[in-house]
């Protein structure tokens, strides 16, 4: 059973490049209802624990460098099947093979860098969106 919640950030990269508004609009255009949003930085301690299932990858060290480098924004999203259609829109991983349209293939440079995150499956959107806001400060 799908629900109907995914958890987003805007990366360090989309947010010092002035795509901030952009990004969100595109997400409630395409449907999303935010029901939790947050402008922050995460230190280095807390960009690894999120990203602690890619610990033993190549690309773990930098990915959790750029993730602390600076402010981010994170969200909580609702819409029908909110994980698999949130990952619709933001694209593959590598922006240069994200369908046009997306936001990754519109806002991203690299496959480091890529503009944002999404969810991939209810079970991690649970658990990350409950890394970033509490009971009160979503709706
Ligand atoms: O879920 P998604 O963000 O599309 O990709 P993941 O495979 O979960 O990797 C997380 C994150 O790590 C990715 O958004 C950028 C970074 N990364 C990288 O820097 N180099 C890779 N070859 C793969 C992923
Ligand atoms: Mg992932």
């Amino acid at each position: 059973m799908s629900t109907n919640r995914t958890f987003t950030m805007i990366k360090p990269d989309a947010v010092a490049n002035g795509h901030i508004g952009a990004i969100i609009n595109d997400i409630t255009t395409a449907g999303f209802k935010i029901v939790a949003l947050k402008y922050t930085k995460l230190t280095a301690e807390k960009a690894g624990a999120f990203y602690e299932v890619h610990k033993e990858r190549p690309f773990y060290n930098d990915l959790v460098g750029f993730m602390s480098s600076g402010p981010i924004v994170a969200a909580i999203l609702e819409k029908d099947n909110a994980v698999e259609e949130f990952r619709k829109l933001i694209g593959a991983t590598d922006p240069s093979k994200a369908d046009a349209g997306t936001i990754r293939q519109k806002y991203a440079k690299s496959i480091d860098a890529n503009a944002v995150h999404g969810s991939d499956s209810d079970e991690n959107a649970e658990i990350e969106g409950n890394f970033f806001f509490t009971a009160d400060e979503r709706f």
